[in-house]
């Protein structure tokens, strides 16, 4: 690990003079796959760091596959269970390739101006140092990002860059789970931390170098009843001129995220926290701190055979700069699918984030989305994010084949209030009418999405949006409908 490490270094050190030389990196991960090669036997371990496919619905193929799968596509159980003295080691992780046509938005926001074609490449290389009893291991991700040809450069992100950053360290812990034969462990350095559906934490791992990744010491708790987790944490900035990576200094999350067991559905509590002493909070009355406090729920689950349902509910409240905060946030979807060939899903969803009625009356009700992922939710083309926001969505989905699935997504989205900004994915405002003379309607987006399986561990996604403005945005300026377009290649292993 540590030569691994030394071209990581050495090759940020080349990236301050400013020297593309992508080969250095792409050299540490064919290094990385070698070392990975010399190891012998075994079937899959962990699956917990694993990120779930990362768009739509679910995973893309529930792959009870697994046994079926032909020995050559089981090459990769090689590279688990390796025995290291009295230890494990398992080694995986991820290749992508996409490729994404942007046509009046980019990776940033909605953008008339915008014209954007950009392959992006992820690799993503795991060891997890495991002993099973006593229940603790080490896990390191080493995570590898480029975007060739985007018309947007470094100093397009002043902060945390969504789309590049080069072979820097995504996770780093330790876990020891059930000490001493306690319910309670810990989990201790940079890691993802995702709950439920990801709707209010979630890793955002459609974007390249991946939204949340945290500097985080969590406990743990497991009972018969419940698990608990409870931890605190500060997020991680993707630079491609710092390595590693550091954490922002603002904000900070508390959190405690509570799973109910033995029930039939999923039914999770949770209160999040976000603190930022920092005094750069401009609320409507001044300038001040941060400190949010997000109780809520989360539940799915399926019933009457052929129906499932989410429903997810926040409420925040406290101080954001001088003013006193009091939004919402939620969800809830229906699904129907049909006992008949191909399987079809339908599908309605809503969310709704709370907007801002009255931009002068010291309350602030803009919802912040928690910590949340932009990417499976609000529309394919990312131009929408859970604040000040009504998604009224209507999905299909089918499965020709048991390796093929396609989606329909239909979006109408609204503001919420109409005084208050239309927030990008970065809750940045994009456009507002103070006055709210525009009215709320954003217009509709249609997605459509394939995803092909042709065997295990491999993925080909292709997909197409198009988001038609409605009167908030030809009001607000130019109006043109966005267009975007990605073909993806991945291979998890
Ligand atoms: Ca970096
Ligand atoms: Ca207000
Ligand atoms: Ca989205």
């Amino acid at each position: 690990m540590n030569r691994i490490n030394a071209v990581c270094r050495y090759r940020s050190r080349i990236m301050f003079v400013g020297n593309p030389a992508r080969g250095v990196c792409a050299a540490c991960v064919i290094l990385s796959f070698a070392l990975a090669y010399a190891a012998e036997e075994k079937p899959a371990a962990e699956t917990e760091e694993k990120p779930a496919v990362e768009t739509g619905e679910k995973p893309a193929i529930e792959t009870g596959k697994k046994a079926a799968a032909e020995t050559w596509e089981r090459w990769n159980e090689a590279l688990k269970d390796l025995p290291i003295g009295p230890l494990k080691l398992d080694i995986g992780g991820e290749l992508r390739l996409r490729y994404e046509d942007q046509d009046a938005f980019d990776v940033r926001r909605y953008d008339p101006a915008a014209r954007d074609r950009l392959l992006l490449t992820r690799a993503m290389l795991d060891f997890n140092l495991r002993m099973d009893d006593p229940k603790v291991n080490l896990f390191l991700q080493l995570r590898d990002a480029h975007a060739v040809d985007s018309r947007l450069k470094e100093n397009d992100f002043p902060q945390n860059n969504p789309i590049e950053d080069h072979c820097d360290i995504r996770q780093a812990y330790i876990q020891w789970l059930r000490i001493g034969g306690s319910p309670f462990g810990f989990k201790a350095g940079r890691q993802q931390i995702n709950y439920g559906d990801q709707r209010v934490f979630g890793p955002g791992l459609w974007g390249n170098t991946g939204r949340y990744a945290w500097n985080a010491a969590m406990l743990k708790a497991e009972t018969d009843l419940l698990d608990v987790d409870a931890w605190v944490g500060r997020f991680i900035e993707n630079r491609p001129d710092t390595w590693p990576n550091r954490a922002f200094p603002d904000p900070t999350a508390f959190v405690a995220y509570v799973s109910v067991k033995k029930l039939p559905v999923r039914l999770d509590f949770f209160y999040a926290a976000r603190y930022d002493p920092s005094g750069d909070t401009r609320g409507e009355k001044g300038v001040g701190d941060l400190i949010s406090h997000s109780p809520g729920f989360q539940s799915e689950g399926k019933f009457a055979g052929h129906f499932d349902y989410s429903a997810t509910f926040v409420a925040q409240f406290g101080e954001y700069g001088k003013d006193r905060i009091e939004a919402f946030g939620a969800a809830a979807a229906l699904g129907f699918t049909a006992p008949i060939p191909w399987k079809p899903r339908l599908a309605a969803r809503f969310a709704w984030g709370s907007g801002d009625g009255n931009p002068g009356d010291g309350v602030h009700e803009t919802f912040d989305g928690v910590f949340g992922g932009a990417d499976r939710f609000y529309g394919d083309l990312n131009l929408f994010f859970w604040s000040n926001l009504r998604d009224y969505e209507l999905d299909l989905r089918i499965e020709p084949t048991g390796k093929l699935l396609i989606f329909a997504e239909y979006h109408y989205f609204t503001l919420d209030r109409s005084k208050d900004a239309w927030y990008t994915t970065g809750l940045r405002p994009l456009r507002r009418d103070i006055t709210g003379a525009s009215g709320a309607r954003l217009g509709w987006e249609l997605d459509l999405r394939a995803v092909w399986m042709p065997f295990r561990g491999f993925e080909i996604m292709v997909g197409y949006g198009i988001f038609e403005p409605g009167r908030f945005v030809r009001s607000t300026g130019k109006d043109d409908a966005a267009h975007g377009f990605f073909l993806q290649f991945r291979q998890t292993f």
